[in-house]
């Protein structure tokens, strides 16, 4: 089978910005498709999306010329050969030709290298994990845990929270049925003390609540109430996504949260205070991306009670995260790939982090699509930790219900217990 043309759309995420789709045909008539999400609270270590920005419509947001790329220098590369997406993604790095995508634009390559990689699993009549777990000569396959957003703070939500995002996962659960289960409960309980209290709330970007709390701690407590009410006190921990990057000032030094300023080690003492008073199992970004010295004092002081996770910092760029593993600068990595661009990169990143025992989170963007390719690459890497967004919101469910499917059609063969 053959790749038979390349087409490219503009299509819409789920903020309503203009986003990058991508259709391979192969010439027995058989398709595959992407659509690539889109982050707000971007890094400066990703690799770069394509936005049209010089003329004013969609306010610059346009994909128009990542299109382009795709269908006047990408598609004549590819068409007439069999799809293989490492020789594929090889290829649109040397067109690209720049270290950070910003020629043919990540948005470009992504879209295509996960169209071609779902047209070469078809060519080869492998489910998508099933391909990613041969790409990584990976024999079994694990689904993974999950983080689920409850609240939303920071750039995703219009309130006072200093903390982007508030997660609950389940432990100790034997299925991912169950943990869905169980934060449907406390979810569901947390909206009825919303409720009850009398606070109005809203949906924040990622699918979790947004309420007008004033600092951070009323999030947690609110957490900490609806999983005790639930009684799910011994099954849930909580997951914290600072993006702390967003919370600095160059200028001061300092980082601004719930009103007060920290420097990097007073915030460090914070989070220890957290830890002792809430069941906290992990904190991303927990500082600015680029104190490299501050994560690993964070790491070394904290890292045998937290997952010390790098988002930002890391940027799923293989080089970076070489340098983390060495100087200890964290234990676990988020892994988004639209941070870098291509389906085999992303599986270079997550590879480097298992080998080194870096624990790994396959993530979402806030700026999310109906694609659930995410699911794919977190059950064939086995990665271990999936992160959504909230159990709202059809662009976030997409991904725990297709992670319920491939859990009911597994059970009993090639799935690793949980
Ligand atoms: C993050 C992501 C996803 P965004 O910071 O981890 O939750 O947010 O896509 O806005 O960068
Ligand atoms: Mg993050």
């Amino acid at each position: 089978m053959k790749i038979e043309s390349i087409q490219a759309f503009e299509l819409f995420d789920a903020l309503g910005q203009p986003t990058v789709a991508c259709t391979v045909v192969l010439d027995n008539g058989i398709f595959a498709s992407s659509i690539v999400p889109s982050g707000q609270s971007k890094g400066s270590f990703e690799a770069k999306e394509l936005r049209d920005a010089k003329n004013k419509r969609l306010f610059g947001m346009g994909v128009s010329k990542a299109i382009e790329n795709i269908q006047t220098i990408i598609a004549p590369a590819l068409i007439g050969l069999p799809p293989a997406v490492v020789e594929m993604d090889l290829k649109m790095i040397e067109l690209d030709g720049t270290e950070d995508k910003s020629n043919l634009g990540s948005n470009a390559t992504l879209a295509v290298s996960i169209a071609i990689l779902r047209a070469q699993a078809i060519a080869e009549e492998l489910e998508v994990y099933e391909l990613i777990a041969h790409l990584c000569d990976y024999e079994r396959v694990t689904l993974p845990f999950g983080m689920f957003n409850l609240i939303n703070g920071g750039m995703h939500a219009h309130n006072k929270l200093s903390i982007q995002e508030f997660m609950i996962m389940p432990v100790g659960v034997d299925s991912f049925r169950s943990s869905v289960e169980i934060v449907a409960e406390v979810f569901h309980q947390s909206a009825l003390l919303l409720k009850k209290s009398g606070r109005f709330f809203g949906i924040g970007d990622e699918g979790g609540y947004s309420v007008p709390f004033d600092h951070d701690r009323e999030a947690l407590d609110l957490i900490m109430q609806a999983v005790h009410d639930c009684g799910m006190q011994k099954q849930i921990v909580i997951a914290l996504d600072v993006a702390a990057t967003r919370l600095y000032d160059e200028k001061l030094k300092t980082y601004k949260l719930s009103g007060k300023e920290y420097t990097a080690h007073e915030l460090i003492a914070y989070y220890d205070e957290l830890r002792k008073q809430y069941p906290l199992y992990s904190i991303e970004d927990g500082l600015h991306e680029s104190d490299w010295s501050s994560w690993q004092e964070m790491t070394k002081q904290l890292g045998d009670n937290l997952q010390i996770v790098g988002d930002d910092l890391f940027a799923t760029n293989a080089a970076r995260i070489a340098y983390g593993i060495e100087h200890q600068s964290a234990n676990a990595a988020v892994i988004k790939p639209n941070q870098v661009g291509t389906v085999t990169e992303t599986l270079q990143a997550i590879k480097l982090c298992k080998e080194y025992e870096m624990n790994v989170i396959v993530s979402h963007r806030s700026g999310e699509t109906e694609d659930t390719f995410l699911v794919d690459l977190a059950v064939g890497t086995s990665a271990g930790q999936i992160k959504a967004g909230g159990l709202m919101r059809s662009e976030r469910v997409s991904k725990y219900n297709a992670l319920l499917q491939i859990e009911d059609s597994l059970m009993g063969s090639l799935l690793d217990s949980y």
